[in-house]
């Protein structure tokens, strides 16, 4: 391996590649995760909404099938936080916490007082240097390519002032697909990625074939952010549910009203399959994702690329 892809987040948290596999709910279970893990980067569970006692049969059933370092994500909107945080205290397998959609500040001691490591995602530089201060191990730059949940900034200009700002690693998310986002995340000072959509289209993912096909098919274009009248913005594939949703909320729907419209449907999408009146949420880097692969190749691809790539730069600087 070319030395430039190991970067102490490989020694921190006892993995071969700085590749995250970003917590996405309805499809990060044990099946996605432990392929990631086994694969050499780290697997993280998604909480997302889910119950505590949803979250800790996943802990279980990833320990069964992966000895190597996983991670749970806590998602700070979720009505069930405190009972998912229990749930991974329970458990002396998670040693990684990542949090998603807002300030861990509170559950912070918790977690660093069972010594795991907590690398919270964040969106802005003010976040960074207020979980600096309170210990974050790590840290995950999200820009606003990415799926989901969204914040303001995008990569190319969040991640460098992350980086400039802390000193802590710097994960990079939002955007990254292949071994090129990589060497150039790199560039901009990151130890490592996050990368989720790309994970969705694996063979291992537990999710309908309609999904990963949405993904598939995908071009530059094909996502948009919807939510931004609920104060959670969220980038989706662009269906007749984001076209309603944005309807209603050009129509001036409440925040309650458009909570209650988007309710169950990533689900539904998810599970069910039903891609045009479910929620798909996705990257912008869909667009260059044409093939469902298993995760081991996913990883094995990305790393040849990405050596391959710093070679290539190395041999022009010459
Ligand atoms: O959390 C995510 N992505 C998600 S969560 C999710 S479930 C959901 N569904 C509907 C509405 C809302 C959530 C789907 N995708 N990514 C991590 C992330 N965190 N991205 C951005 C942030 C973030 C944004 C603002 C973190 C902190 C923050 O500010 C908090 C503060 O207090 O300053």
């Amino acid at each position: 391996m070319v030395k430039a892809l190991h970067t102490e987040i490989c020694d921190i948290l006892g993995i071969r590649y700085p590749i995250f596999q970003g917590a996405m709910a309805w499809v990060s279970d044990e099946f996605l995760v432990s392929a990631v893990s086994e694969a050499g980067g780290l697997g993280i569970i998604a909480s997302g909404n889910a119950p505590g006692d949803w979250v800790e049969q996943r802990i279980i059933e990833t320990e069964k099938r992966t000895k190597k370092p996983f991670g749970v994500n806590v998602m700070l909107l979720s009505p069930f936080v405190e009972d998912v945080i229990e749930a991974i205290l329970r458990h002396d397998s998670v040693k990684v916490v990542t949090t998603g959609a807002g300030n861990p500040g509170k559950y912070m001691e918790k977690f660093k007082s069972r010594g795991i490591k907590v690398i919270p995602v964040v969106a802005s530089v003010a976040l960074a240097k207020r979980m600096e201060r309170i210990g974050a191990d790590a840290m995950i730059a999200e820009g606003n390519e990415s799926g989901g949940h969204v914040g303001q900034l995008n990569s190319m200009p969040l991640v460098p002032q992350i980086v400039d700002a802390v000193s802590v690693p710097i994960i990079a998310a939002g955007g990254i697909a292949d071994g090129r986002g990589i060497v150039a995340a790199m560039a901009l000072g990151a130890k490592g990625v996050q990368m989720g959509t790309r994970f969705i289209a694996s063979t291992e993912c537990n999710i309908s074939d309609e999904y990963k096909q949405k993904i598939i098919s995908a071009n530059d274009r094909s996502t948009v952010v919807t939510g931004n009248a609920t104060g959670h913005p969220v980038r989706v594939a662009k269906n007749r549910l984001a076209r309603e949703f944005m309807k209603l909320e050009a129509e001036g729907a409440t925040k309650e009203q458009l909570e209650e419209f988007g309710r169950g449907k990533l689900q539904l999408a998810a599970k069910e399959g039903d891609v045009q009146n479910g929620s798909v949420m996705m990257g912008q880097c869909a667009g260059m994702i044409n093939e469902i692969k298993p995760v081991k190749a996913i990883i094995s691809d990305i790393i040849k690329q990405a050596e391959e790539k710093v070679k290539e730069l190395c041999n022009q600087a010459l």
